[in-house]
């Protein structure tokens, strides 16, 4: 839709940026951190661990000094469970408490909104021996561990998140290095699903928790949501992308603001004899939950065709494909490259106007106020010998996707703010540290700690224009805009 002229961004919308705990802290094992899957689990050949990252549990005072700089109104990042519960469950580990008690007060002393995951990929791996998510037990875990997290930093923290890309989780843990499943397991279908269930349940029960014990906090998920095109107007492929659109986003958000299971959804699990076993209570709590609003991951859409059962059969597993690509299900949908959509340098399509249409979907779909808790572009950055990264690439995608969020603003869409991945370098879900999305380069290489200095890349400077522009001024950089 065409208007003549746009909406301006709210005037107290959250321009900020994100990180998760697993990615950007190390220290994985110091000052009392239990072990987490990601600490444990077998990294892809060729990237790094996970031990120092970023190494922003030593320089969180120094990035957040940065994310001031740039005009930072919020920063998303997240509390690592074993960080506070080494075991998962049980005693509290006190530096925990003090290292995010620091990173809050820091973020506050600039006036920088803390937002805050709860859950970003990183079960305790003490939980992990108990059978993770598989386990029914697993709602009460989270729950404790959310109630500990309201009563300590609850009186400063006002904007919360659940559990991140719970779709992915679902549907590509085996990539990402979350995916547990008992032994012997015999429909892994039906295992992975009750896991999922059981997970909308504790999110569900966190999310009363939260309205009952800080009637002043504002809490939403933050799945993964991007919109699937059909193939074609061939009437299979339109059936075809309402599975997948199903499967993949509506069967989240559906359950966090409706509590109700997508039918959809219900019919494909029922036709592999993988629905989920309800304890009871659980269709009250998750009838009782109401996001105040929804946070949401953005990279790119994904187009299928219709997928023939037996033509499929053979190759197709619904647990193949990493977050954005790949995927198929046997008589259900199978994904293709979209034509029409460049790619990154690692593969993943490309698709601003992409964003504006997931959003307005979104948008008729639940009427909530939309948050922007992920989006970016992964690249090789290159730093130059006087100390720059001109990442002009990054610029390029941020002025498209940022100028569709302003055209859906002008559609009618309601938006609390914009956290694109990440604020500072990080380590990749299973590409390593060579696939860059900062803002605030990183000195460290996939295995060569270096200096862990932070420079500023081109992208750091356009974005803080940005953001004293409140949105209004995208233009390219300009040579005089970098300085220092
Ligand atoms: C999302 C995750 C993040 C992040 C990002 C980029 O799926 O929530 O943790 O890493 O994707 O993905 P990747 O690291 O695989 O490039």
């Amino acid at each position: 839709m065409y208007h003549p002229q746009n909406q301006p961004f709210p005037k107290d919308f959250l321009w900020g940026a994100s990180t998760s705990a697993y990615q950007v802290e190390g220290a994985s094992l110091e000052d009392g951190k239990g072990p987490s899957c990601q600490d444990v689990k077998q990294v892809p050949a060729g990237t790094s661990d996970l031990k120092v990252c970023a190494d922003q549990y030593h320089r969180y005072k120094e990035d957040i000094k940065l994310m001031a700089e740039m005009g930072f109104k919020t920063y998303r990042f997240s509390i690592a469970w074993s960080r506070i519960l080494p075991n998962g469950t049980g005693e509290i580990n006190q530096k925990g408490i003090d290292y995010y008690n620091n990173v809050i007060n820091e973020c506050l002393k600039y006036g920088i909104e803390p937002l805050v995951t709860m859950f970003h990929f990183d079960m305790p791996a003490a939980l992990d021996e108990r059978g993770s998510w598989g386990n029914p037990e697993s709602v009460k875990w989270f729950v404790d561990f959310a109630a500990i997290l309201f009563e300590n930093f609850g009186d400063r923290v006002k904007y919360w998140l659940t559990i991140n890309e719970q779709n992915v989780l679902t549907l590509s843990g085996p990539v990402i290095g979350t995916l547990h499943l008992p032994e012997g397991c015999t429909n892994v279908l039906k295992e992975i699903y009750q896991q999922n269930h059981h997970m909308l349940v504790a999110q569900a029960k966190a999310m009363c928790l939260c309205h009952e014990m800080l009637p002043g906090a504002k809490i939403g998920p933050a799945p993964n949501i991007s919109l699937v095109y059909p193939a074609s107007c061939k009437p299979e492929d339109i059936l075809a992308a309402q599975n997948f659109n199903a499967i993949r986003n509506w069967l989240y958000l559906d359950m966090a603001v409706y509590g109700i299971y997508n039918a959809i959804v219900w019919s494909y699990l029922k036709d592999h004899d993988a629905t989920p076993t309800f304890a009871p209570g659980d269709e009250e709590a998750m009838k009782n939950a109401h996001p105040d609003f929804i946070g949401f991951n953005y990279y790119n859409t994904a187009t299928v065709e219709a997928a023939d059962f037996d033509a499929l059969t053979e190759t197709a597993d619904a647990t193949l494909g990493d977050q954005q690509s790949g995927r198929a299900i046997p008589g259900v949908f199978r994904q293709i490259h979209n034509p029409n959509l460049p790619k990154t340098q690692f593969g993943w399509e490309i698709d601003p106007v992409g964003f504006r249409a997931t959003t307005r979907e979104m948008y008729s779909r639940y009427h909530l106020p939309l948050l922007v808790t992920e989006n970016g572009l992964g690249a090789y950055d290159t730093l130059t010998e006087d100390g720059r990264i001109h990442d002009e690439y990054r610029i390029k995608y941020y002025q498209d996707h940022i100028a569709q969020i302003q055209k859906s603003i002008t559609d009618g869409t309601e938006f609390l703010g914009y956290c694109p991945w990440s604020a500072v370098d990080l380590i990749s879900t299973h590409e390593g540290m060579v696939k860059r999305y900062g803002f605030i380069y990183v000195d460290r290489d996939e295995f060569d700690l270096k200096t862990l200095d932070r420079f500023k890349k081109d992208s750091f400077y356009w974005y803080k224009r940005v953001i004293a522009s409140n949105g209004e001024d995208l233009s390219d950089l300009k040579a005089e805009e970098i300085y220092d």
